[in-house]
């Protein structure tokens, strides 16, 4: 918690694309989030909502690079470990014609276990889990992440895990197989992206999205929205998975 009070404001590469949020608000107030969890879901999503969303993963797998690609649709090579300590994104994504806004919380330097704290993993509604394709102690700190998010992180948040560096065939060190193993082990969806190409990095935020809004308005005679189906069936029409 200490050190979490003594980070400092988020840096200029941080976009705001709506005025009512303050970078240095996240942490104090809860905001709409806890709204709509202590109010039954309306019959229509309040597009108002904004969607606390946390980026999760070694350093160095990629979520600066993930974000300013879904941000900006660029990759800009090259460490952003100079940065600022934490900070967040503001997004809209539309999905079936409705505005989600996510808030995207992303880290620097805090990404050693147990230093990320409950601040953090508070109101958070979604989770993007990051490891890296090259890196196998990424992959295998998968599971220490898992068992801190299942100890702070709400127990209903959205979670998605991303095998991301996708691109990296030549230095893969864990097949893909494996991050589905894993995935299917917690019942997490999964896929794997490139922040470098682009890879699935729309699919990652846009399933998350349609998973929240589904949330916010569940209609008791509606099924379920199944965010694996969705996955599994954008992953085939956009062809991805020959290329990965
Ligand atoms: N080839 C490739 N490199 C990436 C990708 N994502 C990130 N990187 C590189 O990996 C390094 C760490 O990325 P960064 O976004 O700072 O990781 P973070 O510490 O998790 O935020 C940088 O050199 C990035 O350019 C990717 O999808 N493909
Ligand atoms: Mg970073």
């Amino acid at each position: 918690m200490e050190r979490m009070e003594s980070m400092e404001p988020i840096s200029a590469h941080y976009t705001t694309d709506y005025p009512e949020i303050h970078p240095d608000s996240g942490f104090e107030s809860r905001e709409s989030c806890d709204i709509q969890a202590k109010t039954p879901p309306p019959s229509t999503y309040d597009e108002e909502l904004v969607h606390k969303t946390i980026l999760v993963g070694d350093s160095g797998v990629g979520k600066t690079s993930l974000l300013v690609q879904f941000d900006q649709g660029k990759f800009i090579p090259g460490s952003f470990s100079a940065t600022v300590g934490i900070g967040f994104t503001n997004k809209v994504v539309t999905v079936d014609g409705v505005k989600i806004k996510l808030q995207i919380w992303d880290t620097a330097g805090q990404e050693r276990f147990r230093s990320v704290t409950h601040a953090y993993y508070r109101d958070a509604q979604a989770l993007l889990l990051l490891y890296d394709i090259s890196s196998r102690t990424s992959f295998d700190n998968i599971r220490a992440w898992l068992t801190e998010i299942h100890e702070y992180a709400q127990s209903d948040v959205v979670i998605m895990l991303l095998g991301n560096k996708a691109d990296m065939s030549s230095d893969r060190a864990i097949r893909r197989e494996e991050g589905e193993r894993l995935a299917r082990e917690y019942s997490v969806p999964f896929m794997e992206t490139s922040a470098k190409t682009g890879l699935n990095v729309e699919l990652a935020f846009t399933a998350v999205s349609k998973d929240l809004k589904h949330r916010a308005v569940q209609h008791t005679n509606e099924p379920k929205f199944q965010i694996h189906e969705y996955i599994e069936a954008q992953k085939e029409k956009s062809g991805c998975c020959s290329y990965i």
